[in-house]
């Protein structure tokens, strides 16, 4: 079947939405935040704009299995943040994370979840067109053109997505808890190699200790290959019981300026390979068969790649 083509939002139209994230305003945020998510070809003309007002806000990336308190901890840390008067942004990568509770706007963008001074969205892309890649690093940038000091990305770590969110992320904050598995062993080692901060969480329950201390290993193997050492905590989200520790941990790491240029490079090439996974994807619903009567690899090539590219916006 033949994904919807949107219609683009022409240039007057993305240019105005522009305008809006930068008075600040919610909705014309949330409207650019869901074009991206849908992959619109003309919210990418919005984001020229954009770009040189981006570079201030913190990205934080918070992954780990399912179930283990992503959420809880987000939701902690973000009003740990809007009490010491910061402007926060919740990410939710998984749409059926529970930021629920306040107005919606729109089908996905809900608001007011955790306080007024959060903004809290979902994405959905993952999935068909590519996953979270696609969309995050354009939606950080608008996010930190919008003007929040902080990006909270909630991501589950069952796959690629983790590793996606470690790239645009300032700090990768990544939640454990005992009695998932035995040792460590059990835990993705994915996982392992992405955290700038481990979390212990559920710590109220039996186990957190030692595991903690099973950290250890993978603490030193990480210092020793790449010269520092991540921190591992103890935390009980759920009653917020060392949440301060984790966002003061936060507070200490260097911030290597990943967000700066680098994230916005990694927005354009996100643009692009969206822009391409949608014109690939809708070349191949128009063809009976995905390669045609063909008699060499690169004919089969070339004829796709020419359908591709005059398909593209
Ligand atoms: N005992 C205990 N339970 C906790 C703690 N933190 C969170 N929980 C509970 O763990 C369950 C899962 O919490 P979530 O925050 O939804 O976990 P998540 O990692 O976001 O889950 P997914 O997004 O579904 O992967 C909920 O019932 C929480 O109340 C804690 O410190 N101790
Ligand atoms: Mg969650």
């Amino acid at each position: 079947m033949l994904p919807p083509r949107r219609q683009p939002l022409d240039l007057d139209a993305a240019a105005r939405l522009a305008e809006g994230v930068l008075e600040r305003d919610v909705r014309a945020t949330a409207r650019l935040i869901r074009g991206i998510d849908d992959l619109n070809p003309g919210v990418w003309q919005a984001l020229d704009p954009l770009a040189v007002h981006a570079g201030k806000a913190r990205i934080i990336g918070i992954t780990g299995a399912p179930g283990v308190g992503k959420s809880t901890l987000t939701g902690q840390l973000a009003r740990h943040y809007v009490a010491r008067g910061e402007r926060v942004a919740v990410v939710a990568v998984d749409p059926s994370s529970p930021y629920s509770g306040g107005a919606v706007l729109g089908d996905r963008i809900r608001f007011d979840a955790i306080s007024a001074d959060v903004f809290v969205t979902s994405l959905a892309t993952r999935g068909a067109l590519g996953g979270l890649s696609r969309a995050l690093p354009a939606v950080l940038l608008v996010l930190d053109a919008f003007g929040v000091d902080r990006v909270l990305v909630e991501t589950v770590g069952v796959g690629q997505d983790e590793v996606d969110v470690a790239a645009v992320a300032d700090a990768t904050v990544v939640v454990l808890v005992p009695g998932l598995g035995d040792d460590v062993q059990a835990i993705k080692s994915g996982l392992l190699e992405i955290a700038d901060l481990y979390v212990v969480n559920k710590a109220d329950r039996p186990g957190a200790k030692r595991l903690l201390a099973d950290l250890e290993l993978s603490r030193e193997s990480r210092a020793l290959r790449t010269g520092s050492r991540p921190d591992a905590l103890l935390c009980q989200a759920l009653s917020g019981l060392g949440v301060a520790e984790v966002a003061a941990a936060l507070d200490a790491m260097p911030t290597p300026n990943r967000l700066g240029r680098a994230r916005i490079a990694l927005a354009v090439k996100s643009a692009v390979q969206a822009r391409f996974d949608q014109a690939l994807t809708r070349a191949l619903a128009l063809r009976r068969e995905p390669v045609g009567p063909l008699h060499t690899f690169d004919e089969a090539v070339s004829s796709l790649w020419d359908d591709v590219t005059v398909e593209s916006p």
